[in-house]
């Protein structure tokens, strides 16, 4: 057999590296970082290889299964999509079209075909119980972006490559790639940005693999950062450090900010942040003296009590140094497939909030989603429009979503579930249909989201490696066959099939061809890429992707017109964020309060994603991940050692784990990576039980959110440790 070469965009994180793959026949033999990919530079991490043992994965599923008293049994696709439209159906018919609930995992945000053809999905289940892993990640940012720059996609990404000075809050994006700033190879980039004479500052309860190259690590009390950046704002504020620049004429709202900070000084804020009122002050100032500067904010300070307001706060201390939208500060990328420039059904809308409520919380839709810290309580609730049934799209939320137990036993009594994923998991083990979509080397690749929020323009489309055989489905084709069935089973109109039959017909990537001519560097926009700007067939021709060159300045041509007809702005007090700073003075009060002995964090890494990928061998070598890390004088204090066993406990429940000893960790906090938990019964996946671990989520506490934005506040929940007698289980 002769070996041929493929080049691909790896799918399985933000970074979007560019992968150069051998491939004999079936098995693809090498995997190499791609030189010539105009973002990764050659750049790869050891999750790239693994995407050829996910494609050979025995254990991953091929073929529908339909639950049987017995266990599982393998049927053909005409007659799984019919009985998903069916049990769908029934159920809406029963009980009203939300007793469907909808949960859509994070690899549907990397998945081309789920990404253009799940909007209208979803308005053809017309559910408003829709959950997604937005409300255990970005939730806030989408949020404060939404109310302050008017578009919830409107997320400022860190000028790595031009910056002077990049504060990273709540983030490590050594070990996670880089997330809301796809950046492959941040090592490289941050050594840059100190090789320049710039500085690169880590805030951060864990002094992590980022911190460790960077210039300084701060380290803050876990859910404590919006009163330290409220304390960042004041010292803006008093000492005459602002400067709005070519903002100027763009922002409203600044006395308001000024006034709602005022409180926050540094010295107040300095015990409940664990940080010194005289650090605040100089990392501050540092910001201001910067050339330029971007402060960057991720899923520490976003899974967090506080996260709207961190995330505001972010956003505003970038303005407030004229560092939004400039060289070097927080800017916007400029996709070729603009998802945030376009209209539906091409691009994705502005946002919305609380349009609805959750049913026992009363918390606040955002985007048409409900935050699924709620999922299992609104299954629980019953009442008048009561949740019978469940779909799943690639997402496993019993390790995913916050006090997971109780989320399985509600999945234990639904009527109906039914899940798309192409492994049987934690989740999908309750599902009475599974449906495997293709994997991630059987499709064609184009990064519709991560495109818009990378620190550089590029343009790449990957055509699958291995077409797919006739027994498989994709995913789109999988949610345009429900779709189908449901039109049938409803009578649907004419014009309503049509439509499904046009867009069956025309397929994702000639709709990525359409997007790519009406987008800023289509027609007539790209005039650097040649007169007739960007095409698919120039996207074709190049198999690295195309370089569209550094983020520019877009202001204020980007900000939506106001909703009121008035001319764009950028809001800096916004009221529902003014408002819940009442809610951040209240924390400062009860800082004086006894603390918890323990709070507990998350950690990710580097050969693992989220709660899949343990079952890739290669990935899973090595001494056991899953550990508790805890600073030695805590340790002591315990009288635990390296490698004996602990339960911690919370609220919810407790977990018995091995420590890890950390002097890297703040003292009194600990951390557990995410994901684990692979013992349950009933999973298919054997490598991955062969490593289980526990999960951090039958820790975590679904009634502890952000009240604001009601995502699930991972960061610094409070548990309790006792050492377990006798040796490591
Ligand atoms: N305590 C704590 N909990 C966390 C986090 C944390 O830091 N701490 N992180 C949170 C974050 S940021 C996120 S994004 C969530 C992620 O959690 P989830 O949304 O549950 O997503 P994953 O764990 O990535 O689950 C992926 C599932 O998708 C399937 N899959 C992979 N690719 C495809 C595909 O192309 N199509 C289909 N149909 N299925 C596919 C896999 O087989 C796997 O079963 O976890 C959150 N949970
Ligand atoms: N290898 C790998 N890469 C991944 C993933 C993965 O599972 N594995 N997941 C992907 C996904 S879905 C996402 S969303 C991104 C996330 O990417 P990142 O946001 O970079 O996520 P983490 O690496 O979890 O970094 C979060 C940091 O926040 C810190 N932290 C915790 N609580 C607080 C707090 O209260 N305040 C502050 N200041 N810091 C706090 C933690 O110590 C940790 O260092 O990563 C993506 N990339
Ligand atoms: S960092 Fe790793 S997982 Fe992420 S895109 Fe690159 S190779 Fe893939
Ligand atoms: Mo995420």
């Amino acid at each position: 057999m002769s070996v041929r070469t493929h080049y691909r965009t790896c799918s399985l994180c933000e970074a979007m590296c560019g992968l150069t793959l051998e491939v004999d026949g079936e098995r693809v033999v090498a995997v190499r970082g791609d030189s010539d990919d105009p973002l990764s530079r050659g750049y790869m991490c050891p999750k790239g290889p693994a995407i050829a043992a996910l494609h050979d994965d025995p254990d991953r599923l091929r073929q529908p299964l339909r639950r049987t008293g017995s266990g599982w049994a393998t049927i053909g696709w005409d007659e799984a999509l019919e009985e998903a439209a069916q049990r769908i159906h029934e159920v809406q018919r029963a009980h009203g079209k939300h007793a469907l609930a909808v949960y859509l995992g994070n690899p549907v945000v990397h998945n081309l075909g789920s990404m253009l053809y799940g909007p209208s999905f979803l308005r053809a289940l017309g559910t408003k119980h829709r959950y997604s892993a937005t409300s255990v990640d970005q939730l806030p940012q989408m949020l404060a972006s939404y109310l302050m720059f008017g578009h919830q996609l409107l997320l400022a990404v860190p000028d790595v490559d031009h910056t002077a000075h990049l504060v990273i809050l709540g983030g490590n994006p050594l070990v996670s790639n880089g997330s809301i700033m796809s950046a492959p190879d941040m090592k490289r980039r941050l050594a840059a940005i100190r090789q320049r004479g710039g500085k690169v500052v880590v805030i951060d309860p864990r002094r992590t693999e980022t911190a460790e190259v960077a210039d300084e690590h701060v380290f803050v009390r876990p859910g404590s950062d919006a009163l330290l950046l409220a304390a960042m704002v004041q010292v803006l504020f008093a000492e005459d450090l602002i400067n709005l620049g070519h903002l100027a004429g763009l922002v409203q709202g600044l006395e308001v900010l000024g006034e709602v900070t005022r409180a926050f000084t540094p010295d107040r804020v300095a015990s409940a942040t664990g940080i010194d009122a005289s650090t605040i002050r100089r990392i501050t100032r540092e910001i201001a003296a910067a050339p330029s500067a971007a402060v960057y904010g991720r899923v520490g300070v976003s899974m967090h009590p506080f996260g709207g307001l961190c995330h505001w706060l972010v956003n505003a201390i970038n303005v407030l140094l004229g560092n939004l939208d400039r060289r070097g500060g927080a800017m916007f990328s400029l996709p070729a497939f603009d998802v945030l420039g376009s209209p539906p059904p091409l691009g994705v809308g502005r946002g919305s909030f609380g349009r609805w409520r959750s049913k026992v919380r009363g918390l606040p839709e955002f985007g048409g989603e409900l935050p699924v810290a709620t999922l299992a309580e609104d299954i629980a609730a019953g009442g008048d429009e009561p949740i019978r049934a469940l779909l799943t799209i690639a997402g496993n939320p019993v390790l995913s979503t916050p006090n997971g137990p109780r989320l399985e036993a509600a999945l234990a009594g639904l009527e109906s579930m039914i899940s798309i994923d192409f492994y049987l998991n934690e989740t999908t083990r309750h599902a009475h249909l599974i449906l495997p979509p293709t994997g991630p080397l059987e499709h064609g690749h184009f990064d519709v989201v991560f495109h818009a929020i990378a620190v550089r323009n590029t343009v790449k489309y990957s055509p699958a490696v291995f077409p797919a055989k006739a027994h498989q489905r994709h995913d789109h084709e999988i949610l345009t066959g429900i779709e189908r069935g449901l039109h049938q089973r409803r009578n649907a109109s004419l014009a309503t099939r049509l439509e499904l039959r046009l867009r069956e017909r025309l397929g994702p990537e000639r709709i990525i061809a359409l997007g790519l001519r009406a987008g800023p560097w289509g027609f007539g926009g790209g005039l650097r890429q040649g007169l007739r700007g960007v095409s698919w067939a120039k996207l074709e021709a190049a198999p690295h992707g195309i370089d569209l060159g550094p983020l520019e300045p877009c202001l204020p041509g980007r900000l939506p017109a106001r909703r009121d007809g008035g001319a764009a702005r950028i809001d800096l007090a916004p009221a529902a964020l003014v408002a819940d700073v009442e809610r951040l003075a209240a924390q400062l009060l009860a800082d004086t309060e006894v603390r918890e002995r323990f709070v507990l964090i998350g950690r990710r890494q580097l050969r693992g994603n989220n709660s899949w990928m343990h079952n890739v061998p290669k990935l899973m070598t090595g001494k056991p991940r899953c550990t508790l890390l805890m600073n030695p004088s805590d340790a002591r204090g315990l009288g635990v050692g390296d490698g004996d066993s602990v339960r911690v406990a919370s609220r919810i429940g407790s977990v018995v784990v091995p420590v890890e000893l950390d002097d890297g960790i703040m003292g009194g906090v600990v951390s557990l990576p995410h994901g684990f938990g692979h013992h349950r019964e009933g999973t298919g996946q054997g490598v991955a039980r062969a490593h289980a671990g526990v999960s951090i989520n039958d820790l975590t506490d679904e009634q502890r959110i952000d009240e604001l934005s009601g995502v699930a506040a991972f960061s610094g929940v409070p548990v309790a440790i006792e050492v377990v007698a006798g040796k490591p289980v």
